[in-house]
């Protein structure tokens, strides 16, 4: 491709309300532009990119035995109404009516579709185990899009769906997915860790992340820093080795702790450490009200709470409701004599806590010299809390420390929700009727084009991985007036097509350091400058990512580059 002749829109500048690498360098790259809050248009460059990762997935997907078909983004809302997911998902779901006034969804995923479509066209075991995937754009109108192609409203996905008579054939389905994906990440040359993670609404039970370590990523991975343990922070469970101290229980006290607030405060007023006071907080479980005790060190996880409850939504109450049901706001909360109005849990931590301090359950008052058991009940302990860094691993190998990851596929056993409520049955080999099982897995593909720009930039710009850029050599002219500098770099840029390298060829008549800029902004892997020496047929050949830099003959163009993409 010839510059002067395409649409590289390169900036100088930083556009306003770019805040991470990866959306300033494409949006200064010209790869992308946004139409709209958290849409975007892929421009050459960017299309190009997208392109060589869908190539990679499509093969891997294909390699793994997938059948790669094309579903609809218009998705009729009466099969989202037989699943009861019309009414779960709010203003994320993008709604709109046709000219009959017939309601339809923009697709955020496709379940109710997929699984429609293999009820209809699905009847025999025979036909089982199969697997559907597509590379097709996904709407969810997020509140906060931001982050550039990270968190857009429009994006485009690999979804896959299998379809099995057995969870042991799901279980197959799952680790080859699993495997397939690894190799798709090391492919785009990424750095990523396969995590733990939480089903959240989708039900069922495995589900693995896969995450792409960046420092701008919104989840926090707990990994083994000697083992490959990996999971989601709201996943990692709390191996709950404490020791029962040995002092001996003293009698409980009210005292009167005045404008002391946070948990902090009252440690430093009662002068005791954080881990020795219990921090209460008033949750909504579903419609149930639940006090669930912490150690005053320790951070209550919601989700655990909701998943020991089987619960479809956690919130915390308000401080209104929390006043009513117990008399005192969040600052004063405690289990002591609660247990009639309220159900009181605490993480396993508690239980090994004495002499403890805790709100009085009264505005500018606190017990001390708590003790689990003596002073209040707990109707349950659990794991209840989110794991911290220097913890014991959950696996038993080393300790935990955090990262940050930018989720970029997740794979899910679904089970047979969707089949059931969608009425995808089959006949066994008995010829009895059965309901299908599903597995489903996603990539979010416009994703990890952003995750591998945070993973691969340096200060002058992108570094793409050589499979994945653009394009693999960027050719240009120092002076591109000089004839005998256009003449060698036409003739170079015709021999490199020729001889299947994908070339980029500035021909613009500027200035040799806004070519540099650009070059370097692009980040295509190998450039071939032509300059003064043009004459004596000898060009510059640099890469990108290491600065390696050397002076080549025309004629040794061709060897020097296949040697240096060798390595
Ligand atoms: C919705 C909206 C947003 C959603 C969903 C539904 C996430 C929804 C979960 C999944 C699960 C898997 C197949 C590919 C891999 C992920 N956000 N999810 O179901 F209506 Cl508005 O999409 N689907």
């Amino acid at each position: 491709m010839k510059q002067s002749q395409s649409l590289i829109p390169t900036l100088k500048e930083v556009p306003a309300g770019a805040d991470i690498k990866s959306h300033q360098l494409l949006l200064r790259a010209g790869f992308i532009r946004q139409t709209a809050s958290g849409v975007y248009s892929y421009l050459p460059l960017g299309k190009r990119v997208l392109r060589k990762i869908e190539e990679i997935v499509r093969e891997e997907m294909d390699q793994a035995g997938a059948n790669e078909m094309l579903m609809p983004a218009l998705q009729p809302a009466e099969i989202w109404k037989e699943t009861g997911r019309w009414d779960v998902y709010g203003p994320e779901l993008m709604r709109l009516q046709d000219r009959h006034e017939r309601e339809f969804a923009l697709g955020p995923t496709h379940e109710e579709v997929i699984t429609s479509l293999v009820k209809d066209e699905v009847k025999s075991y025979k036909k089982l185990p199969l697997t559907l995937y597509q590379i097709q754009t996904k709407y969810r109108d997020e509140q906060r899009p931001r982050f550039g192609l990270l968190r857009g409203r429009e994006f485009v996905m690999k979804d896959a769906y299998s379809f099995h008579e057995t969870y042991e054939s799901l279980d197959e389905s799952y680790q080859l997915m699993y495997d397939t994906y690894s190799k798709i990440f090391n492919r785009c040359g990424l750095d990523f860790r396969p995590v733990i993670a939480d089903s959240g609404a989708m039900g069922g039970k495995d589900t693995h992340e896969f995450m792409a370590l960046s420092d701008v990523g919104e989840d926090t991975i707990a990994y083994s820093d000697t083992s490959d343990y990996a999971a989601n922070i709201e996943m990692a469970e709390v191996t709950p080795n404490y020791e029962k101290p040995t002092t001996s229980l003293k009698e409980i006290e009210k005292v009167e702790t005045p404008n002391q607030k946070t948990m902090q405060e009252v440690a430093d007023y009662l002068e005791h450490s954080l881990s020795e006071g219990l921090k209460a907080l008033m949750f909504k479980v579903d419609e149930k009200l639940v006090l669930v005790v912490t150690r005053g060190d320790h951070e209550v996880n919601d989700i655990k709470l909701k998943n020991l409850y089987q619960a479809s939504m956690v919130e915390l109450a308000t401080e209104h409701e929390t006043k009513q049901l117990l008399g005192a706001g969040f600052g004063s909360l405690g289990p002591v004599g609660v247990s009639d109005k309220v159900e009181v849990v605490a993480d396993h931590a508690v239980e090994y806590v004495m002499n403890a301090s805790c709100g009085a359950n009264e505005d500018g008052y606190h017990f001390i010299n708590v003790n689990p058991g003596r002073d209040f009940t707990v109707a349950k302990y659990a794991d209840l809390r989110f794991i911290q860094e220097g913890d014991p691993s959950p696996d038993g190998q080393g300790v935990v420390k955090f990262a940050r990851g930018i989720e970029i596929g997740q794979v899910f056993k679904l089970g047979d929700f969707y089949a059931d409520q969608l009425g995808a049955l089959y006949l066994d080999d008995q010829g009895k009727s059965k309901t299908m099982i599903m597995g489903c897995y996603g990539i979010g593909v416009s994703r990890v084009l952003a995750a591998i720009v945070e993973q691969f930039h340096d200060e002058n710009g992108i570094t793409w991985p050589d499979v994945i850029a653009p394009f693999q050599v960027h050719l240009l002219t120092i002076n591109a007036k000089k004839e005998e500098q256009s003449q060698l770099a036409d003739k170079l840029y015709q021999m490199l097509q020729t001889s299947g390298i994908e070339v980029l060829y500035d021909d613009r008549k500027e200035r040799a350091g806004v070519k540099f800029a650009d070059s370097d902004l692009i980040g295509i892997p190998y450039r071939i400058t032509v300059g003064k020496r043009a004459s004596e047929g000898y060009v510059e050949f640099k890469h990108r990512s290491t600065g390696e830099q050397l002076e080549v003959h025309e004629s040794n163009i061709m060897e020097t580059i296949n040697k240096m993409m060798k390595k």
